[in-house]
Formats: C-alpha cells, structure tokens, sequence
C-alpha cells in the first residue's frame, strides 16, 4: 500500500507540469482506475493539491508542508536513515514508541515521529513540552557496534548535527549547553534525549529523542518555560517549514553519523566545540549530590565535559548539568 503510494507521488512529481492519464497512472502500478483515484483522495488528505481534468489526467500543484510518512520520504537524501518512518499525529511520547518497535525488531535508522506528544521526556523524568504542530518531536533508532559507555558520545553528535542544520539554515547562531541543549541568545530552542538498550559489553539499541521548538509563539510556552524557551520563530521572525528542516536534520545525522564511524569521537569534538557552549567561561555545575562554581574547559576525548577542578587541573565529569556562572548575565 504505501509503496504503491510513494510510486504514484514519484510518477507524479517526474511529470510535475504535465498531467499524467489515469490509465497510465493504472497500467504502470497495475492497479485499477478506481484504486488511482482512491490514492488521489488519500493524498489530498495528506495536504498534496492535485488536480484531475477530465480527458488529460492529474497532476500535482503542490507539495504539503504537513509532516507524514511521504511527505517525509519524498526528497529525502539519506542512504539508511529513515529508509523505515512511522509518523502519528497524537501519541504519548515517540521515544516510548521507538522503544516499543525496538523490541519487536525495527531495523537501524527508523524514525518515529509525531505532530504532538502528551507526555514527552526530557531527561531524569522532566516534562518537556510539545505542542501540536508547532515543533519536531522525533526519535531516531540506531543499532550502533559500539560499547555502551560511548553511547553519550551520541548525544553529542546529535546536539552537533543540530546546532548545524540550525547555524547553515537560519541567520542565528545556536550554541551547544554540555551535554544536550542548542541554546538561542540564551534560550532553549532544542533538547536531545538518548535512551539505550545494553548488555555489559553490547548495545541492542540506542533512542535519540529530539525536540526541537519551531513555529511556537511565546504565548505556546506554558508559563513555567516562558522565560527558558524559545523557538526558531521567535529567533527568525518567521514561520518555519517543518518537513525541510526535518529532512535537513535526517541527512546531517546520517553524514556525521557516518563520519563518527569511520573518524571516531575527535571529528564530532571538533565541531561540537565550536558551539560549545560558553567554553572558558565561570559555569555552575551540578551532579546527583552537590553543585559548585568552576571553568568550563571543554570535552574530553571520550565526550566527558572537562571542568577545571580545585588545583585548577582539568577533571572529567560524565553526568550532569551546567549553567552559566548567574553573575554574568
Ligand atoms: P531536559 O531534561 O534537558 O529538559 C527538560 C526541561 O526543559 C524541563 O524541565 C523544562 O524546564 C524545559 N522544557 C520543557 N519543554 C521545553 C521546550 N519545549 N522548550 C524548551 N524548554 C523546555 C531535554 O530534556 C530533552 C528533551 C527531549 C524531547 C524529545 S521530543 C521527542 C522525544 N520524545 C520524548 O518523549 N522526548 C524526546
């Protein structure tokens, strides 16, 4: 079924000017006439405009900027990732999704995504909040040969891939927060959540859990984030497409991924460290059980944030947060 669909966008969109009969259309899927005009009104649905003119055929008028499985698809340019993409418009959380198909055998690079979600993670059971439409609230399944201790190097590449996408797109410039936030002139435009599946010495699965605010006005935050949050309308002074950026996402993640496994771990450092964020600068860090003031020195080799520690000597830290030094704002 939705290969047959994404066959009839494809003829349709190779003919973008011209229209295409309906019995072609029906002779080069091998399917009939009815079944054509069925797909024609499921996509319609989907947010494509076509048009039918009796005696010349259909034709497509324009593309959807709505997300789902084909909207995705068509013009994507990865080689693995998203090859298998499961869209819902309401769900609870895309990482519990992308779990779930985990477990039943989903294969590497299998996105899930969602218009909305009603209960979306952030990291240690915090809410993160997603509203309908407004963002891209995606998870990604990778199934890396990798040790689990370097699973966080993932979140770093992933941060990196965003912090890209955003900086090459739009005139703003997005910083990193160690280990997950793209910052925008001192919000929260994006959070990153990596979830993974292992054995001592084998991971079976990792979840990346992206959120990233997109068309929110400030009025979409609830009140607690108002004044943590932004989007990249209220950073660009202009509604954003979800679909191209979406595709841009998938593709960056795809080429760093790929970079990763052959380069290693310094090849992301290096281009995590030019948005990182505030590196030099006083920090405030925090862990299970006491928080203190220090300098962030950067990341270590192997992804761990590098503070300076009491003899001024740099320390590796593994979990955690930071915050810029108050003071300086
Ligand atoms: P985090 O724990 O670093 O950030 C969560 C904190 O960020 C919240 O406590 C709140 O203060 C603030 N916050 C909540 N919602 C937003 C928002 N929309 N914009 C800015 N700040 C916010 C960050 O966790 C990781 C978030 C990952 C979300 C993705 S969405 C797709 C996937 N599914 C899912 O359930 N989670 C991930």
């Amino acid at each position: 079924m939705q290969s047959t669909r994404n066959k009839l966008i494809e003829l349709l969109a190779e003919n973008r000017d011209e229209y295409i009969s309906g019995q072609e259309l029906s002779d080069r899927l091998h399917i009939s006439r009815s079944a054509i005009w069925k797909h024609m009104k499921q996509l319609e649905k989907d947010g494509y405009q076509i048009e039918g003119v009796s005696n010349k055929g259909y034709r497509i008028l324009k593309f959807p900027a709505k997300i789902s499985e084909n909207t995705i698809r068509w013009g994507l340019q990865t080689k693995w990732l998203g090859k298998s993409i499961i869209h819902k418009e309401s769900i609870t959380s895309t990482q519990e999704i992308a779990h779930h198909v985990a477990k039943e055998g989903a294969q590497h690079g299998t996105v899930i995504i969602a218009d909305e979600q009603t209960n979306s993670r952030g990291r240690m059971q915090r809410q993160w909040h997603s509203a309908a439409s407004k963002g891209i609230w995606m998870s990604i399944l990778l199934r890396p040969a990798m040790l689990p201790q370097n699973a966080p190097q993932l979140t770093l590449l992933s941060g990196t891939v965003l912090a890209s996408v955003i900086a090459r797109k739009f005139d703003v410039t997005p910083y990193i927060k160690w280990p997950n936030d793209i910052i925008i002139n001192g919000k929260k435009v994006a959070g990153i959540l990596t979830e993974m599946q292992a054995e001592q010495d084998q991971i079976q699965y990792v979840i990346i859990g992206m959120g990233i605010n997109v068309n929110q006005d400030r009025e979409d935050f609830p009140d607690e984030i108002t004044t943590k949050a932004t989007s990249l309308k209220i950073a660009t002074g202009c509604e954003q497409e979800l679909v191209d950026l979406i595709q841009d996402i998938l593709l960056q993640f795809e080429k760093m991924y790929d970079n990763y496994l052959q380069a290693g771990f310094p090849y992301v450092k290096t281009i995590w460290e030019s948005f990182g964020f505030k590196i030099g600068k006083p920090i405030v860090v925090r862990t299970m059980n006491k928080e203190w003031k220090t300098d962030f020195l950067g990341i270590a080799k192997d992804g761990a944030l590098l503070v300076a520690n009491d003899q001024d000597k740099p320390e590796k830290l593994y979990a955690g947060e930071i915050d810029w030094f108050k003071e300086e704002e």
